[in-house]
């Protein structure tokens, strides 16, 4: 995303057969009213609206099949995205379409020959397996499948792409993890900055240590933001809502780090659900968001090192 100008591919994905609390399919349609297409093709990028993913088959209960049936038709669409040269920005719809999307990146990765690194911004972890999950809802088990944890159905079409390391994971602003998944993500050595970190650190440090790490792999940067990353008090739109979570300035400021990086290929925007909003606040954040991770800027210039911060 560092190219003055890129090809973008939005990818509606409308699904909530991942979560017990309806409204998330609303999402890619209060992304697209809140002006999403609009706001990055004025920065100069050119923007083709795929419109919205139709599953393989009929979904209409919950849970892994379901899901499954999406993330299939979801894989697909991803890598036709980047194997025409685009970069795929599926919108959602609950996390679990991460399955269908990071699918899509890991088999356009493996013909490459490319690592890829996955930066998680999530107040979860989303590493529960069907027997860890309290829940049982798929949008909480999306990076454990990825990465190969036993128990999952074949979710991936034959043939499957090899897992996701663990250790080529960075989950970012977690503060909600259950039992199970806390035991995964420690013994699997998933990578974390939880908010306890950011409250000591900000998210500079911690955000550029995991950025020079994706750069010196020369990995394929994938980015998943989950809204519920964002504090609820400036996005309330969500059905998982956490306290304590990244402020607007925080967010906006990472997203401007990651489009300076120049690192970013792939990304998913999840987990809005406007039936929750109020007067389509949360979509607008997120819209905002997205233009900074695509290079709107206040001022031409990069990041600085502290010690070059203009003063005087
Ligand atoms: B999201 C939860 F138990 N961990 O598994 C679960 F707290 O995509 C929440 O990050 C999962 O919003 C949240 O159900 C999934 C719960
Ligand atoms: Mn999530
Ligand atoms: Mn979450
Ligand atoms: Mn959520």
């Amino acid at each position: 995303t560092s190219d003055p100008a890129c090809r973008i591919a939005l990818i509606g994905v409308p699904i909530e057969v991942g979560t017990s609390e309806p409204g998330a399919l609303m999402g890619p349609a209060a992304l697209r009213t809140a002006g999403l297409v609009r706001a990055l093709s004025d920065l100069g990028h050119a923007v083709t609206d795929h419109g919205d993913v139709v599953p393989d088959e009929p979904a209409e209960s919950r849970g892994l099949a379901a899901v499954t049936a999406w993330s299939r038709a979801l894989s697909r669409a991803v890598l036709a995205a980047l194997e025409a040269g685009a970069l795929p920005l599926a919108v959602g719809g609950d996390h679990s379409l991460s399955l269908g999307s990071i699918d899509g990146v890991m088999r356009h990765c493996a013909s490459q020959g490319r690592p890829l690194f996955v930066l998680w911004l999530d107040a979860h972890a989303d590493f529960n397996t069907p027997e860890t999950s309290p829940s049982g809802n798929v949008h909480g088990m999306p990076l454990a499948a990825l990465c190969g944890e036993p128990g999952f159905p074949r979710l991936f079409a034959e043939p499957a792409p090899p897992p996701l390391a663990p250790s080529h994971v960075h989950l970012f602003g977690l503060r909600s993890i259950d039992a199970g998944e806390r035991a995964l993500v420690t013994a699997r050595r998933v990578g974390v900055t939880d908010m306890r970190t950011i409250d000591e650190f900000g998210v500079v440090a911690p955000l550029r240590r995991v950025l020079d790490g994706v750069s010196a792999l020369g990995a394929h940067l994938h980015v998943s933001l989950d809204i519920d990353f964002l504090d609820p008090s400036i996005a309330p739109g969500v059905g998982t809502t956490v306290p304590g979570g990244a402020t607007f300035r925080e967010a906006h400021l990472i997203m401007e780090m990651l489009h300076d990086s120049g690192l970013v290929r792939s990304l998913d925007v999840v987990e809005l659900n406007p039936f929750l909003d109020e007067r389509g606040r949360s979509a607008r954040v997120l819209v905002e968001l997205v233009a900074s991770l695509f290079g709107r800027r206040i001022l031409d210039r990069p990041t600085l090192p502290v010690e070059a911060v203009p003063g005087d």
